[in-house]
């Protein structure tokens, strides 16, 4: 396959939206890796999560910052321990930053610093329905940054669940920003490719760290 001859290339998928392959390199990848197994320990641990419908989410989930919840935020794991959610570090606010200014360039950097993570651990079963990101108050880009098993991420439209979408395969250390016209595009994770982790990261599954801005001021729930 050309894509494993020649190093894959950084991709506009839609206006205001970009794949940048191998953006972490494999000590960041280490590092971060690291830094969710903590972020993933109780109190305010890892947790499956519920819909309202009554459905169960196949990917399980922590939060930093703030915990999100279908279909809100809190200061508290309200849908799982009730433990307040753990802090959102200052490294994780100039990560994003970084990623932003890289992927789309100084100008859609946000004036509010980002203040919440969500991590969610796929393992070889697991996926996300189509969805947007729409609980939040603020309209700073969305920074994805993947590690562990290759997964297809499929990324859509403003309108509906449906076509026309582009599927992207996202690997371990690549980046996916989305902002400007794409901020609220659906979009999800169809398939992960069990297996395909980097045998040096040492990850059996999938994570997965999306950093946004939330917009609410920081007392409020
Ligand atoms: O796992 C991914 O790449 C996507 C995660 C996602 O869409 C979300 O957390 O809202």
């Amino acid at each position: 396959m050309d894509a494993e001859l020649f190093p894959r290339e950084r991709d506009a998928v839609a206006p205001g939206a970009v794949h940048v392959p191998d953006w972490l390199d494999p000590d960041a990848q280490r590092t971060l890796l690291a830094a969710c197994r903590e972020w993933a320990r109780p109190p305010a641990g890892l947790r499956t999560v519920h819909t309202p419908g009554g459905g169960t989410m196949t990917a399980r989930q922590v939060c930093l910052g703030r915990h999100w919840y279908p279909y809100g935020y809190a200061p508290t794991a309200v849908d799982g321990d009730g433990s307040p959610v753990k802090p959102f570090p200052d490294w994780l606010d100039d990560l994003a930053r970084r990623a932003v200014a890289g992927a789309l360039g100084p100008d859609a950097l946000p004036g509010e610093p980002y203040d919440i993570a969500l991590i969610n651990f796929y393992d070889a079963d697991a996926r996300m329905g189509m969805h947007r990101d729409a609980d939040e108050r603020a309209d700073a880009p969305v920074v994805s940054l993947s590690l562990g098993d290759t997964c297809v991420f499929r990324f859509g439209n403003t309108e509906t669940r449906n076509k026309p979408w582009t599927d992207v395969e996202l690997r371990s250390g690549d980046l996916f920003v989305f902002g400007g016209p794409a901020r609220l595009a659906y979009h999800g994770v169809p398939r992960v490719r069990p297996g395909t982790a980097p045998p040096a990261l040492g990850l059996t599954g999938r994570l997965n760290i999306t950093l946004r801005v939330s917009g609410l001021p920081s007392s409020a729930g």
